[in-house]
């Protein structure tokens, strides 16, 4: 078993050769709009990530995704109206509708200790599921920080950068600065930050996600906007399996803006043999 470990990192590692060149090949974001043919007309409805297709023929379902199971540790640097949750009012996937931060507990004029142990729970609700049109939502210049649990440990495909990087940030028009670190369930931060910044949010091959958008009224814009996303490798994050991630754009310089979906797969042999390899 031992030695089926190391044939298995083995024969990964002839590919990182070419990882570094592998950005001709990315992943492929498979998803549908149920009712809409053209993808561009479901900004108010479902855009549905069935799948990522990794080069070199590795498939990730849907139901495979694990997402966030919580979120906890909310801080919140802003004013009102500036932190929100969004989907679209006809979506059957996910928390329909616009959510604020500050609405959370009836009164909309200030920002409670209520509003923030209530709006988790709306936040894990939005993230937790594969449409993309239901995303937290942070407008520029304030500042927010989080950390998620994922529903289950994952574990780096191969534990040199590789070409299937683990987790997934979705980010409408890719503009967006965030950083991402491991940590402990205590909250102690684990391995190297990765900033995910402009540069970093691509477009989704074979076909670009197109999502909504609501004013900052909180009603449904006319109109679909891109999705872009950044990927990421465990070994960026300098850990070969992460469970507990702790997300915030304070710090990185950035205007703050950091509307976001967050994903992870797990394309490993698996934790036993994973875990084997260090026996
Ligand atoms: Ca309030
Ligand atoms: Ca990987
Ligand atoms: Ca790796
Ligand atoms: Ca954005």
């Amino acid at each position: 078993m031992h030695r089926t470990s190391n044939l298995i990192a083995f024969g990964l590692a002839s590919i990182v050769a070419s990882a570094a060149l592998a950005q001709s090949q990315p992943v492929r974001m498979i998803y549908s709009t149920p009712g809409y043919s053209d993808p561009r007309q479901a900004f108010n409805a479902d855009v549905l990530l069935d799948r990522i297709e990794f080069p070199d023929g590795v498939v990730v379902e849907s139901p495979q995704f694990v997402f966030p199971a919580e979120v906890k540790q909310l801080g919140y640097s802003g004013t009102l109206g500036c932190f929100r949750t969004v989907n679209g009012l006809a979506a059957s996937v996910g928390l329909p509708g616009c959510h604020r931060l500050e609405a959370c507990d009836g009164n909309a004029a200030s920002i409670s200790i209520n509003d923030m142990k209530l709006f988790p729970a709306k936040l894990k609700q939005t993230i937790a599921n594969n449409n993309m049109n239901n995303r937290t939502e942070l407008k520029a210049n304030v500042s927010f920080s989080m950390t998620i649990p994922l529903a289950t440990r994952v574990w780096d495909s191969n534990f040199e950068v590789d070409e299937r990087p683990e987790i997934f940030i979705f980010e409408e028009q890719g503009n967006s600065v965030l950083k991402i670190q491991a940590c402990t369930e205590t909250g102690s931060l684990l391995g190297t930050p990765v900033e995910i910044r402009a540069v970093n949010l691509v477009s989704a091959l074979p076909d670009k996600i197109w999502v909504g958008r609501f004013t900052s009224g909180g009603l449904p814009a006319s109109g679909s906007y891109e999705l872009k996303y950044a990927a990421v490798d465990l070994t960026q994050l300098g850990v070969t399996s992460v469970k507990w991630l702790r997300i915030t754009n304070a710090g990185t310089g950035g205007n703050g803006s950091a509307d976001m979906k967050i994903l992870a797969v797990d394309t490993s042999p698996g934790p036993a043999a994973q875990t084997m390899t260090f026996d």
